[in-house]
C-alpha cells in the first residue's frame, strides 16, 4: 500500500542540516519512507492515495529527547514562593522541591499517572512531536519506579507516539535512604536496575551528577551496573557546577550527557570523541534564571551533536511545547534555527540511539513527518508557542489529535 504526499518542501534535516527539496514528493510504503525527492524525478508507480501537502514545509517529526513526563501533582505553589524570593534551596529544606513531588507520585496511582501524563503528552503531540524520551525518578525505590516506567510504556502503547523509557532512579536521595547514599546506589545497582530492566521497562539509564545529588563514582557504579545489564547511559551533568560528569559519560558511551551549562572544553572533547550528544535544555536555563551559557563555542568547534529538549518536569521546566524550546535555545544559546531544528530532529534520535530509523525524511526510515503551512523552516524557531497549521504523519498514518 504505497501513498503519495506532494505539493511540498522537504527540509529532511539528512546529516543535521535542512538538506532541502523544494517542490518534493514523498512515498510511503506502510509504516515507511520509500522514496522522497524532487517531484520531477518521481518513480511511476501505483498509489492508493496521493495527498496533496497545499505548499506546507515538511520537516521530521519532532523528538524530544528528554523530560520527566510522568509525575504526580504540579509545583505552581513553589514557583510562586520563588517569586516572591523564598530560594529553591530553602523550598527543598522545608520538604519541597524534588520530595514533594516524589511524595505526590508515590500517592498517585497508575491510572492518575496515566491521565495526567497523557494531558502532558497530548500537548507535546498538538505540536509535531511523534517520539518521546521519558524518565522515571520521582519514584525512588523498586515499586514506584517500576510504576512510572509502566505508565511511560503504556503511554507509548496508547498514543500515537513513540516512547523510550529512560531510568533515573539516581535522581534523588529518597528519604529512606536520608544519609545513605551509597546504600541507595548499592541498591540501584543489586535491586532495581536489574529488576526493572528484567521485566523490559528500561531503554536506558540516567543519573544525575550534582553536588546536591550524586557524585561521579557513585554514577560510575550505576553505569557499570548498565553496561553489565546490556543498557545504554545518559547523564544529567553540569547543570549547576563543573564535576564533570561529561566527560565520565563519554568514557561510558553514553547517548548523551544534558544540561551542561558549566562543562569545559576537555569534556566537548571527550564527547565529540565518544559520539555522545549534547543535549541542552533551554527551558531549565530559562525557568531558573541562570546565567551560565552552555560552551557553544567549543562544542561547534570540536562536532559535538546538539540536541533540544523539553525537560519537562514539575520542578525546573513546566515546558509543554519543544517549538518554544527551538526559540530559547536561538534566543538563549544564540543556536541558529537550523542548529534547533537538527536537534529537535536527527541529533534527538542519535541522543536516543534511535537514528538509524528517525529523525531526517530518507528513503527506509520510519515515515513520522509533520507537513507545516509556514513560509520557511525558520518559521519553526520563530513563533513562540501558539497553534500552527499543521498536518502530522506517524508510521505513515495521519494522526489527529
Ligand atoms: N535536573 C533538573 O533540572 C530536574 N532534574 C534534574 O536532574 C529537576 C527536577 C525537579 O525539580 O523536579
Ligand atoms: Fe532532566
Amino acid at each position: 500500500m504505497k501513498t503519495l504526499w506532494q505539493h511540498c518542501h522537504v527540509a529532511t534535516m539528512a546529516q543535521g542540516a535542512y538538506s532541502i527539496i523544494e517542490d518534493a514528493a514523498i512515498v510511503t510504503s506502510g509504516a515507511h519512507i520509500e522514496w522522497v525527492g524532487p517531484r520531477s524525478e518521481l518513480p511511476s508507480g501505483d498509489f492508493a492515495a496521493v495527498n496533496d501537502l497545499n505548499g506546507a514545509w515538511v520537516t521530521p517529526g519532532l523528538i524530544d529527547c528528554h523530560t520527566h513526563t510522568v509525575f504526580g501533582g504540579n509545583r505552581s505553589d513553589e514557583f510562586e514562593k520563588r517569586l516572591q524570593g523564598v530560594s529553591y534551596a530553602e523550598i527543598a529544606a522545608s520538604g519541597g522541591g524534588i520530595a514533594s513531588t516524589v511524595r505526590a507520585t508515590r500517592a498517585a496511582s497508575e491510572e492518575q499517572l496515566f491521565a495526567s501524563a497523557a494531558r502532558r503528552l497530548k500537548s507535546l503531540m498538538r505540536d509535531g512531536v511523534t517520539s518521546v524520551e521519558i524518565k522515571s525518578g520521582y519514584g525512588l525505590d523498586l515499586a514506584n519506579e517500576g510504576k512510572m516506567l509502566r505508565v511511560a510504556r503504556r503511554l507509548g502503547a496508547e498514543l500515537p507516539i513513540s516512547v523510550r523509557t529512560t531510568c533515573l532512579a539516581a535522581h534523588a536521595l529518597p528519604p529512606e535512604y536520608k544519609d545513605r547514599a551509597d546504600d541507595y546506589i548499592d541498591h540501584i545497582c543489586a535491586e532495581m536496575l536489574p529488576a526493572l530492566a528484567a521485566e523490559g521497562l528500561v531503554d536506558a539509564v540516567d543519573a544525575f551528577c550534582e553536588y546536591l545529588a550524586f557524585s561521579p563514582e557513585q554514577v560510575e557504579r550505576v553505569f557499570v551496573t548498565a553496561h553489565k545489564l546490556g543498557l545504554p547511559v545518559k547523564l544529567h551533568a553540569e547543570q549547576l557546577s563543573s564535576l564533570h560528569g561529561s566527560s565520565l559519560a563519554a568514557r561510558y558511551q553514553a547517548l548523551s550527557a544534558d544540561h551542561l551549562e558549566f562543562m569545559d572544553e576537555d569534556d566537548a572533547i571527550a564527547m565529540a570523541k565518544s559520539g555522545t550528544v549534547a543535549v541542552l535544555l533551554p527551558g531549565a536555563f530559562y525557568f531558573l534564571r541562570e546565567t551560565q551559557l552552555p560552551p557553544m563555542e567549543a562544542l561547534r568547534k570540536h562536532g559535538v551533536k546538539i540536541a533540544i529538549a523539553s525537560d519537562l518536569n514539575p520542578g525546573t521546566s513546566p515546558a509543554l511545547s519543544v517549538r518554544l524550546m527551538l526559540n530559547m535555545a536561538c534566543t538563549c544559546f544564540r543556536m541558529t534555527p537550523e542548529e534547533a531544528l537538527a536537534g529537535a530532529t536527527i541529533h534527538a534520535a542519535t541522543a536516543l540511539g534511535m537514528a538509524d530509523t528517525h529523525g531526517s525524511i530518507e528513503a527506509g526510515k520510519v515515515a513520522d513527518f509533520v507537513a507545516w503551512q509556514i513560509d520557511r523552516p525558520a518559521d519553526l524557531s520563530y513563533w513562540l508557542g501558539g497553534d500552527l497549521e499543521k498536518r502530522v504523519v506517524r508510521h505513515g498514518v495521519e494522526t489527529s489529535l
